[in-house]
């Protein structure tokens, strides 16, 4: 066994110096973008968040789709709420509920909730990503810009059945 150099530390070299001193800087910067980039940029959803509870949120979905199911798909309600309401749309272990038919260039209040454990709400091609929550009521205000028909995904994994957590969002051009 030999023993360590006596003199291993030596003193930083001037390349590494700076290295670190450019590594330190851009930590503070990247740690300074996050609250910067949530205040200031254009992803952010507006929203306001409520509590609720699984079964109150449930009656409120069920008493929408009493109101305005048009249809079925796959057996799942396909309801066109009136341009500027309140939409309800929830999340469970496996599945995403109803199908909603919205129209273009209208405003609705999204609501978004969970009956059981976290999920992801992942609106695809569109790319907007927002966390559903058990007991929380969380109200995005969305006006739909392009028509078509849109998935939603799970994003946050739920167990066994995650991968079939494919739902819809219909978007119809808008009626006079
Ligand atoms: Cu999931």
């Amino acid at each position: 066994m030999l023993a360590p150099e006596q003199t291993w530390w030596k003193p930083l070299h001037r390349f590494e110096k700076s290295w670190v001193i450019v590594a330190f800087f851009w930590c503070i910067l990247l740690t300074a973008m996050m609250p910067i980039w949530y205040l200031y940029g254009r992803q952010n959803v507006p929203a306001e968040t409520t509590r609720t509870t699984p079964e109150e949120y449930q009656s409120k979905v069920d008493a929408m789709v009493a109101q305005y199911e048009i249809g079925k798909e796959n057996g799942i309600p396909v309801v066109a709420p009136p341009p500027g309401s309140d939409v309800y749309f929830l999340a469970r272990q496996w599945q995403w509920y109803p199908v909603l038919q919205l129209q273009e260039g209208e405003t609705y209040r999204l609501h978004l909730s969970s009956l059981d454990v976290q999920h992801g709400f992942s609106l695809q091609p569109v790319n907007l990503n927002l966390q559903i929550l058990p007991g929380y009521d969380y109200v995005a205000t969305l006006t739909p810009t392009q028509t078509g028909e849109f998935s939603v995904v799970c994003n946050e994994f739920c167990s066994i059945g995650h991968h079939l957590m494919v739902g819809k969002i219909i978007v119809e051009e808008r009626r006079e």
